[in-house]
């Protein structure tokens, strides 16, 4: 299986390193409008066919897939571009910039018969997928609370100055996964309270945000994110869980341990993900579930099935990221019918 990159970027070089080590596949042609990333990128991988333009490379053709890695203001016209080329595609999230964007790209994908996957990661940690594997298989009974947090003061700003310049900053980037996350362990949302706050002066964006989320299936959960926490252990990227169930508790803490607790039994795991050859920490938590979504992806193209995180189940974290942002504006709860 052939695949193409565009966008040799900060985050690339994980998901050109994943494709390596999948059996069977090759990036045959890389992209970007940069041209001394493009050239370090092709040389560090050796990957000869190098374009600065998207449009040529997809008129060339001769891959069967293609990565999307660029921010999301390019993801639109590149997923269209795909989709006219007759491409499957794997493209990064953010899935767009607004969620008209983001049902006209589906909606290409689909005319064109294409597979769309959105590159969700968060939900593929190991750690947490441990967590999510053992709530649906019911080892904590019926859930009906639920907290998912991430609370960090790592420097995110210095390897992605973009972060720091846009007006929205924490839901729109790191939020979309504990989002998404929260959505895989309890099912779909049906309201949304949102508070945001900019604790940072030096960026734009909010870099705080709590979320109430009342789930279709009666879970309550609670959504917090931030990257304004200075406090020891530095967790970043670690999701933390705490489900309360009819039948016990599970929570996910720090140093990736679960604990699932059910009448007098009361199990810990240790469910740290392994580092990569070409992994380090502390990235190697999010460095894993790429590994691990591209495969996903490439086993959904072989086997004919839909990916997980598929373009259109994205459209519901992704409208929950807007829920939110209208709900902190507003002050108010949100219906996600709204959207
Ligand atoms: P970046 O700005 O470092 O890299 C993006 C690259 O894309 C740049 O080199 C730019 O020149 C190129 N580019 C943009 N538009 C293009 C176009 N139309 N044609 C060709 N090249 C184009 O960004 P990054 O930090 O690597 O992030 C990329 C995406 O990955 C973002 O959407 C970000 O949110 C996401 N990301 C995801 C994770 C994760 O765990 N899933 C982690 C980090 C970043
Ligand atoms: O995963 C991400 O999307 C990254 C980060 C972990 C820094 O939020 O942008």
């Amino acid at each position: 299986m052939k695949g193409a990159l565009i966008g040799c970027g900060f985050f690339a070089r994980n998901q050109l390193h994943a494709w390596n080590d999948i059996d069977g596949v090759g990036i045959v042609a890389l992209c970007d409008r940069d041209a001394g990333r493009l050239a370090e990128t092709g040389d560090l991988f050796g990957i000869d066919r190098r374009y600065s333009d998207a449009a040529e490379m997809f008129a060339d053709g001769g891959f069967d897939f293609v990565d999307i890695a660029t921010t999301a203001p390019s993801h639109r016209l590149l997923v269209e571009a795909a989709a006219k080329a007759g491409v499957h595609i794997i493209c990064q999230k953010p899935f767009a910039e607004n969620i008209g964007d983001a049902r006209a790209m589906v909606a290409a994908a689909d005319a064109a018969g294409t597979v769309l996957m959105v590159h969700e990661n968060f939900r593929w940690q190991s750690a947490v997928r441990a967590a999510i594997e053992a709530l649906r298989a019911g080892a904590i009974g019926t859930p009906f609370f639920g907290r998912v947090s991430f609370r960090s003061g790592y420097d995110v700003y210095a390897g992605q100055p973009y972060l720091a310049e846009g007006k929205r900053f924490i839901i729109e980037d790191l939020g979309i996964h504990i989002l998404d996350i929260a959505r895989a362990l309890f099912g779909e949302v049906s309201t949304i309270t949102a508070s945001t706050r900019r604790v940072n002066p030096k960026i734009n964006g909010e870099d705080v945000a709590t979320m109430l989320l009342v789930h279709t299936d009666g879970v309550t959960s609670v959504v917090d994110c931030s990257y304004a926490t200075k406090r020891e252990p530095e967790t970043f990227p670690e999701t933390l869980l705490e489900i309360d169930g009819t039948e016990g508790t599970l929570r996910l803490d720090a140093g990736y341990r679960l604990t699932i607790q059910t009448g007098g039994s009361n199990e810990t795991r240790d469910v740290a993900p392994p580092v990569l050859s070409w992994a380090e920490r502390p990235w190697h938590n999010i460095q894993e579930s790429v590994a691990i979504i591209q495969r996903h992806f490439v086993d959904c193209l072989r086997e004919g099935r839909i990916p997980e995180t598929a373009g259109a189940d994205n459209l519901n974290t992704f409208a929950l990221v807007e829920a939110a942002y209208l709900s902190a504006a507003e002050g108010r709860t949100v219906k996600l019918e709204e959207l």
